[in-house]
């Protein structure tokens, strides 16, 4: 007899994991990125009482530090997974857009190939390679003779970006500043985060210049980090005796692409340099929902320029207006801290954004740091993010990941299990 038919209701996020970050060396030395990925998906298992066996899909994020020819093979291969049966495995390479790339991959695999449990894995060690070959290996990435980006390349393109906002839409560089800032006082509030404290106008605008209107706290955080995060059918969930209402919704999503090198000048960028809109406006679409319901956002944020374009994109802030937003929302934050002590201080009720610090302070293991966009919106969605941080009455959250310069650009909008979401 053929097994009854049973709708499959909805595609989740059933549990998720990560490394500290910077993890201090064992007696082997430091952590390689294989190794920080399977220590984050083992305890992304380990969050729902699950087993590698139970793995019936896996997309694995390359790496910088110890790149391997089919990534996502390597690791199943290595934790036991390969050789199986009816076993899916894909590496996803959109940079650092991976991450939500990954997830919405994910859940085509539960819904188009029947793997009713996929596992997305990422993990990097670029804070243990040594500044020059670290550097030797980023500048490779987006060079181009026709770019014509000094060293260091990745810097200097978003720094590219951020000249096309200034002569375009009239954003200053304090504007730009006010991003790490804001990011500092948000990763204040998370244990994990690199930066512990928040840093003022003044530190971000005396740090050390990088490229002309970039200084050293408006870059990425170089650091070593593992992540992974479990993306289940509800049907799954039903076999394996878990609560329905496990997890968080994922409601929809959008994909856009753009050059991976920005034009020579500033003066030739045009706006379709910049992928983020499209993915929005595309995973608005198919969860039919708009910016007012999303209560948390986890926005990528590698240069103050992501961020901006992103408030705009998303619908926080109108088009080409990202910078005032920003400046507005550093006051207000300001104000209220000053206004508050430690206890009555809530930053996420100003600025729902990022609410652990993003890649400009929590930290940025190369491609990996997406996954905190999705980590952090998952803890928001399910209520336990801790008191510091947990925005309140969270439903819906949108995450963004960014590749290259303005590369690739993937959205996911995500709905808590209880917010009446689940027929999708
Ligand atoms: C660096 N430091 C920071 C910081 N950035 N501290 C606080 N906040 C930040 N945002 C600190 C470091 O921890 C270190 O301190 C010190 O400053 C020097 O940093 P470094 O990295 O060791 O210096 P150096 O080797 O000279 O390189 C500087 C740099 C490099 C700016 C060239 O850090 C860099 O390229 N960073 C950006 C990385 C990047 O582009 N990532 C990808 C983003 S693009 P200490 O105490 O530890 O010594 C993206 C898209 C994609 O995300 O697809 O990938």
């Amino acid at each position: 007899m053929p097994p009854p038919f049973r709708l499959m209701r909805s595609v989740r996020i059933i549990g998720t994991g990560m490394t500290r970050l910077n993890p201090p060396a064992g007696p082997r030395g430091h952590a390689t990125p294989t190794q920080l990925m399977q220590q984050a998906l083992q305890s992304a298992l380990d969050s729902v009482g699950l087993d590698v066996r139970d793995l019936k899909g896996l997309i694995a994020i390359p790496s910088l530090a110890e790149p391997h020819f089919m990534e996502a093979h390597y690791l199943a291969t290595q934790i036991g997974m390969l050789p199986g049966r009816s076993l899916i495995v894909r590496t996803v390479d959109t940079g650092g857009a991976g991450p939500v790339t990954g997830l919405l991959e994910a859940k085509r695999m539960v819904q188009m190939e029947g793997a009713d449990l996929v596992a997305v894995v990422a993990g990097d060690a670029v804070k243990n390679l040594p500044s020059d070959e670290f550097l030797r290996r980023a500048d490779q990435t987006c060079s181009h003779p026709e770019a014509n980006l000094p060293s260091p390349v990745i810097p200097h393109g978003y720094d590219r970006m951020a000249q096309y906002q200034m002569q375009r839409f009239g954003t200053t560089r304090e504007q730009l500043a006010m991003c790490s800032a804001l990011m500092s006082i948000m990763a204040s509030r998370h244990p994990y985060a690199l930066t512990k404290a928040p840093r003022t106008l003044a530190d971000v605008l005396g740090s050390a210049p990088v490229a002309p209107v970039t200084n050293l706290l408006e870059c990425a955080r170089r650091a070593d980090g593992g992540a992974a995060i479990l993306v289940a059918s509800s049907t799954f969930l039903e076999r394996k005796g878990l609560p329905r209402d496990t997890g968080t919704v994922i409601i929809g999503g959008g994909e856009a692409s753009g050059p991976l090198y920005p034009a020579k000048d500033p003066s030739l960028i045009t706006e379709e340099a910049f992928s983020c809109e499209e993915a929005a406006s595309i995973a608005y679409e198919e969860a039919q929902v708009g910016v007012k319901d999303i209560d948390f956002f986890g926005l990528y944020d590698c240069y103050p320029i992501c961020l901006i374009r992103a408030v705009e994109a998303v619908g926080l802030a109108p088009k080409g207006r990202g910078g005032a937003y920003i400046e507005l929302k550093y006051h207000e934050l300001l104000d209220a801290m000053r206004r508050s002590d430690a206890t009555s201080f809530r930053p996420q009720d100003i600025f729902p954004v990022n609410t652990h610090g993003g890649l400009l302070a929590f930290g940025a293991p190369w491609e990996v740091p997406a996954m905190y966009n999705i980590i952090e919106a998952h803890a928001q969605l399910t209520g336990t993010a801790g008191p510091q941080r947990q925005v309140r009455n969270a439903r819906r959250a949108l995450v963004y990941g960014n590749g290259g310069i303005f590369s690739h650009s993937s959205i996911a909008i995500l709905s808590s299990a209880t917010a009446g979401q689940s027929a999708h």
